[in-house]
């Protein structure tokens, strides 16, 4: 399978952290989908990565969708729970990351836009969700190792890509300060072999 993405988005990320925390063999193309030429705007309707392209070419995207079916390839590790309210609890986390992550992309789109055009209510707004969403996060994991249950989850896998885009969009934003417990689990996660290998 080939999954096609680009290095900043943290979708993305999200998705090659399932794919390597579980070792399943895949080609990993950089692909910007407003690229001319662009491989993702072809095979996905939405023109957007992350886009897995399974061996009979057919195109999974939206990246939940993705882990969903990454996941239900091997059992080594179980990233989401078969029990039906856990893997609720994990999704739900998931959720919250992506919330983040979408927050985070509107703020930074925002940025980009000449200064007479940029809407402070943009910022307001949106920067405020992931404040909420943080302290919300921080608030879960208390004390414990891990999101959910007693090893790592997707909850880890897709809170530390939504961080990693902060750290990347925002950093100023100091969360580590304001969350310590958030940021000694952070540095425990950012160690694994599999984050490592998406930071180059
Ligand atoms: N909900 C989607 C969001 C994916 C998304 O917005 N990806 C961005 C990159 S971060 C994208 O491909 N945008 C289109 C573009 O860059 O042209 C998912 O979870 O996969």
């Amino acid at each position: 399978m080939k999954l096609l993405g680009t290095n900043t988005s943290p979708y993305v990320r999200k998705v090659r952290l399932v794919l390597l925390e579980k070792q399943i063999p895949h080609e990993y193309i950089v692909d910007a989908p407003r690229d001319p030429g662009s491989l993702s705007a072809r095979v996905n309707p939405l023109a957007r990565v992350p886009a897995l392209i399974l061996d009979d070419d057919f195109c999974v995207f939206d990246s939940p969708v993705i882990t969903d079916y990454v996941d239900t390839l091997n059992d080594t590790p179980i990233l989401i729970p078969h029990d039906p309210f856990a893997r609720l609890r994990v999704k739900r986390w998931e959720a919250l990351a992506d919330g983040i992550m979408d927050a985070a992309v509107i703020v930074q789109v925002e940025r980009l836009r000449a200064t007479e055009h940029q809407h402070p209510g943009v910022f307001k707004v949106h920067n405020r969700t992931i404040s909420h969403a943080l302290e919300y996060a921080a608030q879960a994991l208390g004390e414990n190792s891990w999101f959910e249950g007693a090893a790592i989850s997707l909850a880890d896998l897709s809170l530390v890509s939504a961080l990693l885009y902060l750290d990347l969009r925002q950093p100023e934003r100091d969360w580590r300060t304001a969350h310590p417990n958030l940021a000694i689990w952070f540095e425990r996660v950012h160690a694994r072999p599999s984050v490592q290998a998406t930071l180059i």
